[in-house]
């Protein structure tokens, strides 16, 4: 109690004046901030377009509570890119459950997985395009540019919608997954009467099964002991072959 009366006392005139200003405009502050905070890369570039490729903080949703670490692309075909999967070392598991990819995990300095749910508050809001990089063990790099991407809520087990594929010299296998909800070892959403995830050891929006597994196993390079379980692009190294590095990343179509 007698802390309570001091702090009490403390308060003049003048500094409760900011306190009930300060309350007042609390409500105000909180839906502005939503305004001002990068919600994905291209805003941060867009804040400061000198901003070099790395980790940032970005608020997906419009609540300003959920904060995010991202890695952004500041350079490639033009930069602004929010990379929401990355593999490149083999660091991070990611052979996991269904919470794990709708929440997001690893880390985005390194290996990681955005969330499903953050890729739906998106895509939602806005119009995206998809860009996938890859490098094999034999320092080869290529890419596959898709127009548009979106992904739909949970409720429809955040279907796919990718379309208008350009060529980098990877060729076009994520158009076999368009339109299909996603999949992980606990929740079989594939259209195979197999469970594809437990079959292909990674987590993607499967089908009968996959021309892209880019969650699977990091494997380093050819190995035809294990068929299609690698980090694979089928059109570009077949299903033996495990890619050293793949990043998947989006950003708003101008
Ligand atoms: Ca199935």
């Amino acid at each position: 109690m007698g802390t309570t009366w001091e702090a009490k006392l403390y308060i003049t005139d003048n500094n409760l004046l900011s306190v009930i200003l300060l309350l007042l405009l609390a409500p105000m502050l909180t839906s502005c901030m939503y305004f001002i905070l990068p919600v994905d890369c291209d805003d941060i570039y867009d804040n400061n377009n000198s901003q070099p490729s790395g980790v940032y903080t970005i608020y997906p949703t419009i609540r300003p509570t959920v904060v995010v670490q991202v890695f952004c692309d500041m350079e490639t075909l033009g930069g602004r890119w929010t990379v929401f999967q990355r593999r490149m070392d083999g660091s991070v598991n990611f052979y996991r459950p269904w919470d794990q990819y709708k929440m997001g995990f690893g880390s985005a300095a390194g290996e990681y997985w955005l969330g499903l749910e953050n890729l739906f508050r998106l895509t939602v809001d806005k119009k995206y395009e998809l860009l996938v990089d890859m490098e094999d063990f034999e320092g080869n790099e290529v890419f596959a540019h898709y127009s548009s991407f979106s992904v739909d809520p949970e409720s429809t087990g955040y279907t796919l919608h990718v379309s208008g594929f350009t060529d980098g010299g990877a060729g076009d296998s994520l158009s076999y997954h368009d339109r299909m909800s996603f999949s992980t070892f606990d929740k079989d959403q594939d259209s195979w009467n197999g469970n594809c995830a437990r079959k292909h050891l990674g987590a993607f929006w499967y089908r009968d099964c996959h021309e892209v597994n880019p969650n699977g196993v990091y494997r380093w390079g050819a190995d035809k002991t294990l068929y299609a379980i690698g980090v694979e692009w089928k059109r570009w190294k077949g299903y033996d072959y495990s890619l050293k590095s793949i990043s998947m990343k989006i950003r708003p179509v101008q």
